[in-house]
């Protein structure tokens, strides 16, 4: 009787054996730095008739065929052999399958390989696929530890897909979690997998493995993927699969690109939070933080209850800790409530709140002043999972800000009979005051000149920009300077310039603007007319069949020479220096002598201050031609009489 062996199986068979069967290489990169650690080994088939197979096709016809041992040992020995040319703090991830882990021979298999090949084991780790593991913990308990005892690491694989992932996790002594690709391409698309994605992270770090996500396709996920704290990543983005003989190239590649700082948390200028630490360590950081705060703190979650709450909040509100926690603010604090629940619900929404200041008597009667900001608080994909809530008790302070108010009120009628218009406003850039003359220049009254009302003033094509301006300023504490022009009572626009500066407490908080709006009417329109004057001027002097050159006093530098100038003297003017100093305006007279420069008649005029009539000089032009020029100076005399310049006309003399 004989056996029948399937074509498949010839097939794989010849095809092991002729070496068809090469290991492709997919890198891994620490996720914070870019820096490259390693590869996967991925398998291909590169079939002679049918081209590159995939490993989905021959690997469990290998298994089936019992050639899987043979295959991977070629697979291994050819990895092997090419890691060993390359630095040594590159790893290698090679994957086993489910019947390889049954086989008590893939100890001895990878020992020889990598003896073979000089590999050190302390480079490898094995990626045990979460199915491969169903039904065969025992087994594969085995081979896992006798591994490890080599120095290897463990992997799971596509961790998420298979089946009871949570009791193989618990089952075997891992080091690495791989997040299964499916999770990670949609994970910016799919509020789910973004959820699977974050707590498979946090479920690794917490059990101490090393984080890998897998099928990395985007700038946009490795981002995400590094704010959650996952520590390695693998896929297109980083790059595909590559052959043993593109490998090194790509290695050195890797090197000379200079690091690209993979994305940085939301939270990353914070001197405060060490990013080097781990998530773990920076969790605690902040939870001292956290306690140890001057300022109250809590986290609201979408329905206003409180789901943290630092110690100096809880002894504002006279309450511990622990009472608040599951509560809603409306049941802990009524008398604030009151007025704060609206801004509460408008921070859900996703508007920043900061100084909202509110006064109330607690519930036993403490009088008490309360300074409080809402920053909605956002998960990976920007939607509000709830409000951070900080409150400064301002109590004390409060008397402060009453002399201050008071001193406004001085301040306002001192600044009445000023020109410019003063205003001032709150660290919100609400108006809180401005002065009467805002009224008389407007005709807007007073009530609808306070909070934002005075943009209904300005000229609609400057408002977008006086407004982003101010908004700028407000957010930065930066200085606000910005013209906008604004209708008067009159109908006229009017340019007029705004200028303010914050006024702080003593922690640097912005308590005030105080600023001045200046009428700039004058100023722009006397500038565009001088704009305009010098166009004019400069049409003129083009205009004119005579050559014109202006010097100033009394340097004797040359502030203009129209094009006749050049054309008869065939030099530039402009690039040529002072004419009191310079040797190369050279000049004879017609006798055949040489000018003195201080004779020229441009000179005299700058100088001198002498006018001069029409005389002829046989000048060196540009082209070395000595030409007959005939030159009329006189000096430009300021409004005290005082020289201010020279101006000198040239026409071509008659030869
Ligand atoms: O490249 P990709 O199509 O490359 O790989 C598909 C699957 O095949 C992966 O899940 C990977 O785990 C598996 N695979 C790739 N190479 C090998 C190998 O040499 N041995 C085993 N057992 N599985 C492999
Ligand atoms: O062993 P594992 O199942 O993790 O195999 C990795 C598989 O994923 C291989 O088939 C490999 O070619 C593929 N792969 C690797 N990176 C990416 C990626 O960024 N996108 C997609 N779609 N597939 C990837
Ligand atoms: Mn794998």
């Amino acid at each position: 009787m004989s056996l029948m062996i399937p074509d498949y199986v010839v097939d794989l068979r010849r095809g092991i054996e002729s070496d068809e069967i090469v290991p492709y290489f997919q890198p891994l990169l620490e996720l914070r730095t870019g820096q490259l650690i390693g590869f996967e080994v991925l398998s291909r088939w590169k079939h002679p008739l049918r081209g590159m197979v995939p490993p989905d096709e021959f690997i469990r016809m290998a298994e089936d065929a019992g050639l899987i041992g043979q295959l991977m040992e070629k697979v291994l020995l050819h990895a092997f052999s090419t890691m060993r040319r390359l630095p040594e703090y590159l790893r290698l991830s090679i994957n086993v399958s489910a019947i390889q882990l049954r086989d008590r021979t893939l100890r001895r298999q990878v020992c020889l390989a990598a003896e073979q090949a000089g590999f050190s084991l302390k480079r490898l780790t094995v990626e045990i696929t979460e199915s491969a593991l169903v039904g065969n913990i025992e087994h594969a308990r085995t081979i896992t530890e006798e591994l490890k005892a080599l120095g290897v690491r463990i992997a799971i694989d596509d961790f998420g897909t298979g089946y009871s992932s949570l009791r193989h996790l618990h089952a075997l002594p891992f080091d690495e979690i791989k997040v299964d690709r499916t999770f990670v391409q949609t994970m910016l698309s799919r509020r789910e997998s973004r959820k699977i994605v974050a707590a498979i992270i946090g479920l690794g770090q917490s059990l101490g493995l090393t984080t890998v996500a897998e099928g990395v396709e985007g700038e946009a996920q490795a981002d995400m993927l590094l704010w959650m704290g996952c520590d390695l990543g693998q896929g297109y983005l980083y790059g595909r699969p590559v052959s043993d003989k593109r490998l090194e190239r790509f290695v050195l590649e890797q090197k000379k690109a200079t690091r690209r700082e993979v994305g940085r948390p939301p939270n990353s200028e914070d001197a405060t939070f060490q990013m080097d630490a781990l998530p773990s360590q920076r969790l605690s950081q902040l939870q001292a933080i956290y306690d140890g705060a001057p300022v109250g703190l809590c986290f609201l979650d979408r329905n206003e209850r409180y789901v943290s709450v630092n110690k100096r909040l809880a002894e504002m509100n006279n309450a511990p800790i622990v009472s608040h926690l599951g509560r809603t603010v409306a049941e802990m604090i009524p008398e604030f409530y009151v007025f704060l629940g609206p801004y509460i619900k408008r921070a859900m929404n996703g508007e920043a709140f900061s100084g909202l200041v509110f006064r109330a008597a607690r519930a036993d009667g403490v009088v008490q002043v309360r300074s409080t900001s809402y920053q909605p608080t956002r998960d990976e994909a920007g939607e509000v999972v709830g409000v951070s809530v900080a409150v400064v008790d301002i109590t004390e302070r409060e008397s402060a800000e009453v002399a201050l108010r008071e001193s406004e009120i001085h301040h306002r009628y001192a600044v009445e009979l000023s020109p410019q218009v003063p205003w001032t406003a709150d660290a919100q850039g609400q108006i809180i005051e401005a002065s009467p003359q805002w009224t008389v220049l407007t005709g807007l009254g007073r009530d609808e000149s306070m909070g934002m009302a005075w943009t209904k003033a300005v000229y609609p094509e400057d408002l977008v920009g006086a407004r982003e301006r101010w908004t700028h300023s407000i957010k930065t504490g930066e200085l606000l300077d910005v013209e906008y022009r604004v209708r008067t009572t009159e109908g006229k626009l009017h340019w007029m310039r705004a200028r303010a500066a914050p006024r702080r407490d003593d922690s640097g908080q912005i308590i005030r603007w105080y600023g001045t709006l200046e009428d700039i009417d004058d100023y722009k329109r006397a500038k565009e007319e001088l704009r305009e004057a010098v166009a004019r001027l400069h049409g003129v002097f083009d205009a004119v069949p005579v050559g014109i050159v202006i010097a100033e006093a009394p340097s004797g530098r040359i502030v203009m020479g129209n094009p006749q100038a050049e054309a008869i003297l065939r030099h530039r003017i402009l690039e040529t220096p002072d004419v009191t100093s310079h040797e190369e305006w050279v000049m004879f007279h017609l006798d055949g002598s040489r000018v003195a420069t201080e004779d020229y008649p441009l000179v005299r005029a700058v100088v001198r201050g002498e006018a001069s009539g029409a005389e002829e000089f046989l000048y060196l032009c540009g082209d070395g031609v000595k030409r007959r020029v005939s030159l009329t100076a006189a000096p430009i005399l300021g409004q005290e009489g005082e020289i201010i310049g020279g101006v000198v006309t040239i026409q071509e003399g008659k030869d």
